[in-house]
């Protein structure tokens, strides 16, 4: 039984009148898929309460972080302990480098991390000092692909200013934008063209390993080994954006899965466990030109606090236990194959996008393999769906190109209950 959304809504009126929307990041604000905003009252596993006492099966997971569902007890349990000896210095502790650590041994091209307090300040150091140790201005990446919101990244973003339908901010200046090449996702050929062009001017391409931010799209076959190749060739540096997909899709991230060597890789979500972090990585040769130790600048007044390294800390040692890839695998596979059915019996053509425990829905029948292609979805069909699994119990992030995020919460019982949600849905917006 659905109790309605009557407090959600009371907040919402709230809400807008101190901050704008009502909500603190747009896509929250269920723009693309109509309706306002449920409020949430409390996370458990896989589950989310609102504040109307509805409860739902969740596969945003706060966008990615919460990889072992809210609130898991050793993760609690290590916070709880933290908080006994403080939550910030601004001064060096040993449980930075253990996350640091932690993350080097993940990730084979990784000698050195700097902690910083989300993604954005991670792609946006990332560039800095990438165009810093290359002296170069020009960046490249890919239409669709949201690196957070960065100025010179805000050109064509996928998440977020895509849903809203702004591909360019306003507030970009054209002198920043104009260093920014927009290149097609899983077009080598074009890629090769832009640098036999300005390859030369080139300071790094930064690249979703998988796009989770125009949905769900796996990098097509050599693409990725296809970039490395072209910026050795040119001098330039590979960033790989591992915000979404890092300890997500493998324990380190899609480099490991895909067997590439980046020059920085950036992270964030779930090496802070559900608290605000990101990180930006590399070859010691490279990040050896930091600051205080090279001229590239980048601070930061949290950075690498000891009560957010120690819900990361927590995360990644739970992460790196045997079997929890395969266990997400399972349930990631269980799920797609149960909604393919679904729609398959609905007689709904949708494309369905996977890597691991990220999972797309796409309203079209044609393969979804970049920016273009996922553009064709059919978004008012996806907010008809999103709208009916909410009111059964299943919260989807709130637009068709973003990603569904597999747990270790969710159990076979709520993703068979979530195929059975879908499976009446389909066949209501059919
Ligand atoms: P944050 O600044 O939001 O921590 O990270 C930016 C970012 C960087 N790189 C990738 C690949 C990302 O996916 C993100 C952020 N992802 C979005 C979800 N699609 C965050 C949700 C939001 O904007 O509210």
């Amino acid at each position: 039984m659905h109790n309605g959304y009557n407090k959600s809504a009371q907040l919402y009126e709230e809400a807008v009148r101190y901050i704008p929307g009502g909500v603190n990041s747009p896509v929250r604000a269920f723009k693309s898929v109509g309706g306002t905003p449920v409020f949430i009252a409390k996370g458990e596993g896989a589950l989310l309460t609102d504040v109307d006492g509805n409860t739902y099966i969740d596969y945003v997971g706060s966008w990615g972080p919460l990889v072992l569902g809210h609130r898991h007890p050793e993760v609690v349990k290590a916070l709880q302990n933290c908080l006994e000896i403080g939550t910030s210095f601004g001064a060096p502790t040993e449980l930075e480098t253990l996350l640091a650590n932690m993350i080097v041994d993940a990730l084979p091209a990784v000698d050195m991390v700097r902690l910083v307090n989300s993604g954005t300040e991670a792609t946006m150091s990332a560039i800095r000092l990438a165009r810093g140790y290359t002296k170069r201005n020009k960046i490249v990446k890919f239409a669709g692909c949201y690196h957070g919101h960065a100025d010179f990244l805000l050109i064509k973003a996928g998440s977020g200013a895509l849903t809203l339908g702004v591909p360019t901010s306003p507030g970009v200046p054209a002198s920043i934008a104009e260093h920014t090449i927009i290149a097609p996702y899983n077009n080598l050929d074009n890629l090769q063209e832009i640098f036999r062009q300005v390859g030369e001017n080139i300071a790094a391409v930064i690249v979703e390993p998988v796009a989770g931010n125009m949905g769900v799209i796996p990098p097509a076959p050599g693409f990725l080994a296809g970039l490395r190749k072209l910026t050795e060739q040119y001098r330039a540096l590979l960033i790989i954006d591992e915000v979404m997909t890092g300890f997500r899709v493998a324990y380190g991230g899609a480099q490991v899965l895909y067997d590439v060597e980046p020059d920085l890789t950036t992270l964030g979500k779930i090496i802070g466990g559900g608290l605000p972090v990101g990180a930006y990585a590399g070859k010691r040769e490279i990040m050896s030109v930091v600051a205080p130790v090279g001229p590239v600048y980048q601070a930061g007044t949290l950075s690498g606090n000891p009560l957010a390294v120690t819900a990361g800390i927590a995360t990644l040692q739970l992460l790196r236990q045997p079997g929890v890839y395969d266990a997400l695998e399972q349930k990631s596979s269980r799920l797609e194959q149960g909604l393919r059915q679904a729609a398959a019996e609905a007689g709904l053509e949708l494309t369905f996008n996977r890597v691991g425990s990220m999972l797309c829905t796409f309203f079209t029948c044609q393969p979804v393999t970049d920016y273009d292609s996922a553009a064709k979805s059919d978004t008012k069909q996806f907010a008809k769906f999103f709208a009916g699994m909410l009111r059964k119990g299943v919260y989807l992030a709130p637009s068709q190109f973003e990603a569904a995020f597999m747990s270790l919460a969710h159990s076979d019982e709520q993703i068979d209950h979530t195929i059975e949600a879908a499976r009446a849905v389909f066949k209501e917006i059919k």
